[in-house]
């Protein structure tokens, strides 16, 4: 196969796309983001706090019946029908995290998103099947990026994990060229492959990031930036940047033994402080 270039993510590449705030802005400057509520509302949790730690101007989490005690008070919660329905006014839309047996209703809430004009977000977990499963793809339309971790990634393929280890860059690129969406295959040296055939790499992070919990704080870092106006392949690779520093933070000052993924979150601002 061709060689592919990749090139490295840091803040001395992209220091002006993330970070920056006129004096006149206002909650309504830094988007929206709405997160489709699943079986496990721990993992929207994460991901709404992580939003909000990354900069949105505001956070919504909808589904069907939402326990609003573990939104409150910074997020805003909407219950009483789907996602799409409650989900219309939102600049980025969080789909996956948490989701569960949902997630095969995904591919029509996402459809319905679209239509609705919100045509940016994350789609990460078992949202992902709604885009590829088994080699079989049916491609995204608008500002998506997908996150799966490799093993979401061999799902989507239909090859195994230890393929995917094998040759990650070939993976994310197959994944980005078929699904035609910014694809982020999650692990050691993070990869970010745009439709187009870039890649990217993510430098940082630890294995203190290897708990429950810590892919839905990233979902929210991405979904944050998107609303933000970022491009997907830029929220992509920031966001990667971002929640790598504050996981290699908090391993530092609580050993990468202790981690847990509410402890990432903690350590957004210092990730946010580093990049500006
Ligand atoms: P193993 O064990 O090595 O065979 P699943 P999930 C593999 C939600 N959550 N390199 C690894 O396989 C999520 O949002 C809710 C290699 C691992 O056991 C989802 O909706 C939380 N292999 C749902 O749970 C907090 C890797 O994948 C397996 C790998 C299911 O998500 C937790 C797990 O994959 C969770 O986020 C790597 N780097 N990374 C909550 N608080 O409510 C992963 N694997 O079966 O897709 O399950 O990722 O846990
Ligand atoms: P998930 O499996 O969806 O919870 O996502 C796990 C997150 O932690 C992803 O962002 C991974 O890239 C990151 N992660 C897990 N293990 C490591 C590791 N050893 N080094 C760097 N990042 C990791
Ligand atoms: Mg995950």
């Amino acid at each position: 196969p061709a060689r592919v270039r990749a090139s490295y993510v840091s803040p001395a590449a992209f220091g002006r796309r993330f970070g920056f705030r006129s004096a006149m802005s206002h909650k309504g400057t830094f988007g929206k983001v709405g997160i489709a509520l699943g079986q496990m509302p721990g993992a929207s949790r994460l991901a709404s706090l992580a939003a909000l730690r990354a900069g949105a101007g505001l956070v919504v989490v909808a589904g069907a019946r939402v326990e609003a005690s573990l939104f409150a008070p910074d997020v805003v919660v909407r219950e009483g029908g789907d996602p799409a329905q409650l989900l219309q006014d939102v600049d980025a839309v969080i789909v996956g995290p948490g989701l569960g047996l949902l997630g095969r209703e995904a591919r029509t809430w996402l459809y319905d998103l679209v239509r609705a004009g919100v045509a940016r977000g994350v789609i990460d977990a078992e949202a992902l099947a709604a885009v590829a499963h088994a080699g079989q793809f049916d491609p995204v339309a608008g500002e998506f990026v997908l996150t799966p971790h490799p093993k979401e990634a061999a799902r989507m393929l239909g090859w195994d994990a230890r393929q995917v280890q094998a040759r990650r860059l070939e993976a994310a690129r197959t994944i980005a060229a078929r699904s035609q969406a910014v694809t982020l295959l999650k692990g050691h040296r993070t990869v970010i492959a745009h439709p187009d055939g870039r890649v990217r790499v993510n430098p940082t992070g630890s294995s203190a990031l290897a708990v429950a919990g810590t892919g839905d704080v990233l979902a929210g870092v991405i979904g944050a930036l998107i609303a933000q106006g970022l491009d997907a392949f830029d929220a992509a690779s920031i966001g990667a940047w971002l929640h790598g520093r504050a996981g290699e933070r908090a391993g530092e000052d609580l050993t990468e033994v202790a981690v847990t993924a509410s402890d990432v979150i903690a350590r957004l601002p210092d990730a946010v402080r580093a990049y500006r």
